[in-house]
């Protein structure tokens, strides 16, 4: 396989066959999809992004943002071009998921490459949010005679890079927030660890947590479950790890605080002697201020672009209170406990459900934010 090619041949065939029928724009754009969310997890606070290069119903190459500060997705598809069909290039379409950027950053501009290979027919999905391009890149190419066709499932475009957009537009992170409940809607006891989902629950929770930064909880869930907050069970990068300790109980001896090299950050509303250790990030925040949304800014600040708030409920619901959250994901399990403390509750969009065991996972979307994409 070529560096960024990302398809091994059954596969290519496989998804050849389906589509035999009809190669059409969406066709191509899906699999740019495809390619794009292979990166989530390695390339946040950046967007991901797939792109392709098609000569008459034949990919040419394909590839993928693969990782924060490394070659676009553009880079990578012309980078796997075989020598022998280099020069079918400037004959070729370039499938984009994301519009071409025109801005200098830790990378060239793609538009600078696209023009020099030639290429005259360029398809994108959705323009890109970052004010520094948004449709600029688009023009940029469209002035030097290249063919620009925009919109190819735009929505999907879109959902794919909405935590970017968030990012670059709001200047925080992505919150997700994630729990589980029983059957009549509570979400534990207090001081008491009880597992209300399936097992089989934990996978999707693993994959959850490897496509985020970051993962967040409260004080009061590191004493109760000692949790690991690793990603064991899925294939990935285990992310940050934040532990929000307003009032400085926590001690060393908890699993969050294990020296495994995944950055830990530790915000508490003074300094906590015990946890002065060289690998833990300590930050002390004004109690006087939102704690949330200083975390947020100090988060970011640090390159956190997606934040998954684990728990507990009670932090989970003065975030839902402030407004501060973007996507829900609600494990409703079949549980029967019926008393400790009631989960918390979001009204949205709902984006996706699915089953897992026992268990129903709905997300919600925050439909009260400002829109953004
Ligand atoms: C593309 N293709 O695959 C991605 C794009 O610092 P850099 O050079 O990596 O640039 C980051 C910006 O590039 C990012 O904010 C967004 O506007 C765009 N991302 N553009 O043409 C890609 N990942
Ligand atoms: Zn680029």
């Amino acid at each position: 396989m070529t560096p960024g090619s990302g398809m091994d041949e059954i596969h290519l065939l496989i998804f050849v066959c389906m589509s035999a029928t009809a190669l059409t724009d969406t066709t191509w754009m899906s699999r740019c999809f495809d390619l794009a969310r292979r990166g989530i997890g390695r390339v946040s606070p950046n967007p991901p992004v797939g792109a392709l290069l098609v000569y008459q119903d034949r990919i040419l190459g394909e590839g993928y943002h693969q990782y924060y500060g490394g070659p676009h997705a553009e880079v990578n598809a012309l980078f796997a071009v075989s020598d022998q069909d280099r020069h079918l290039i400037p004959d070729s379409t370039l499938y984009v998921s994301l519009e071409p950027c025109c801005i200098t950053g830790k990378t060239p501009p793609c538009t600078d490459l696209i023009l020099k290979e030639g290429i005259r027919d360029v398809r994108v999905s959705t323009t890109d949010p970052n004010p520094l391009v948004a449709g600029q890149g688009l023009n940029h190419l469209r002035n030097h005679g290249v063919r620009i066709t925009g919109g190819i499932l735009e929505e999907e475009g879109k959902s794919l890079i909405r935590p970017f957009a968030t990012n670059i537009l709001h200047q925080r992170p992505y919150v997700l927030l994630k729990w589980a409940q029983s059957r009549w809607g509570y979400a534990g006891i207090a001081e008491e660890q009880v597992w209300l989902s399936d097992p089989l629950t934990k996978t999707w929770s693993h994959s959850q947590r490897a496509q985020a930064d970051a993962i967040l909880v409260g004080a009061r869930t590191v004493s109760t479950d000692d949790p690991a907050l690793t990603v064991r069970e899925f294939p990935g990068r285990s992310p940050s790890r934040v532990i929000f300790d307003p009032n400085g109980r926590l001690g060393p001896g908890c699993r969050v605080f294990t020296d495994d090299g995944c950055p830990i950050y530790y915000f508490a509303f003074k300094t906590n002697p015990d946890l002065q250790l060289q690998h833990i990030t300590s930050i002390v925040i004004n109690p006087e201020q939102d704690a949330f949304s200083q975390m947020l800014q100090t988060l970011f600040n640090h390159q956190v672009g997606i934040l998954l708030a684990e728990g507990g409920p009670y932090l989970q619901k003065s975030i839902i209170k402030q407004g501060l959250w973007d996507e829900a994901w609600v494990v409703q399990t079949q549980h029967p406990l019926d008393h400790g403390i009631t989960a918390p509750e979001v009204t949205g969009i709902k984006i996706d459900t699915n089953n897992t065991g026992h268990d129903q996972i709905v997300g919600i979307l925050n439909a009260s934010r400002p829109k953004i994409v």
